[in-house]
């Protein structure tokens, strides 16, 4: 019996060893929004606390396939019930829901929150096959007349741009089936459905030019419903509003030209 104790310590040590130093992104992009720590670091926990639990499953199995291989015919002395073996398999799954379950809730409710007053609100519709977005004016609100849009169209992406460390509240919609935001360098994806409408907002801390994507599988064109994301710092953001406002017929992509020969040399190392 000490034999197993003690290598479940020498796991947990390894464990604990773990978590304090550098520790690698298990897959994950680097994340470029104000809740990059947080979701960084939620997914890492969970990463090394099912890598621990598979070390220590697997430990057992091949003890127990070691320990007590077949060494004689003889029929080995058949136990049954083990009071305290069932306790600690019931009461070991408890406290692990219970784990997943704490830190998943005070995270998700931290990035989920929403603010009274974010700078900068998008509609997003999600329509099948592709992407609107439409810049609300912050004094007229979702029904103001001028508002700005931005419209995907095949082979011709939207491109969203959006002001580097502004808070931007996202207000989804779809008038025909499920799809979803993602867009993985914002470490975060949010269903658009139809009927309904959902929020979120974050805040965007590095420049650069991400891609989203859908991440719903919604109808034949699913595959090629991406749309880009190009943050800016504020001056170029608000020239390009005011170049927009300005602009006497509403074309449905400007921007496009620049901004997408910028987001296909962008693509090539991020976002995949
Ligand atoms: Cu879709």
């Amino acid at each position: 019996m000490r034999r197993p104790l003690r290598l479940v310590g020498a796991l947990a040590v390894v464990g604990i060893a773990a978590t304090a130093c550098d520790r690698p992104n298990f897959g994950y992009p680097d994340g470029v929004t104000n809740h990059t720590p947080r979701l960084l670091n939620i997914w890492q926990g969970s990463a090394i606390a099912a890598l621990v639990v598979g070390v220590i499953v697997w430990g057992m199995i091949l003890y127990a396939v070691v320990a007590f291989r077949k060494r004689s015919d003889v029929l080995p002395r058949q136990i049954r019930y083990n009071l305290p073996v069932e306790i600690l398999y019931t009461v070991i799954p408890v406290v692990i829901v219970g784990a997943m379950f704490f830190y998943t809730a005070r995270d998700e409710s931290k990035v989920t929150k929403l603010s009274a007053k974010p700078d900068v609100t998008v509609d997003v519709i999600g329509f099948r096959w592709n992407w609107q977005f439409k810049y609300i004016d912050p004094g007229a609100g979702h029904t103001g007349p001028n508002q700005i849009e931005v419209t995907g169209r095949p082979g011709e992406p939207a491109v969203l741009v959006l002001p580097q460390n502004r808070s931007i509240r996202f207000v989804e919609t779809s008038p025909d089936v499920i799809h979803s935001f993602w867009v993985p360098e914002f470490l975060f994806k949010r269903d658009v459905v139809p009927g309904r409408i959902n929020q979120f907002e974050l805040t965007v801390t590095k420049t650069g030019t991400f891609i989203g994507r859908c991440a719903e599988l919604c109808g034949t064109d699913h595959d090629r419903m991406n749309f880009y994301v190009k943050v800016v710092p504020q001056d170029e953001y608000d020239r390009f509003i005011s170049e927009r406002q300005n602009a006497s017929v509403p074309s449905t992509s400007a921007g496009t030209t620049t901004a997408a020969s910028t987001a296909t040399t962008a693509t090539t190392g991020s976002g995949q």
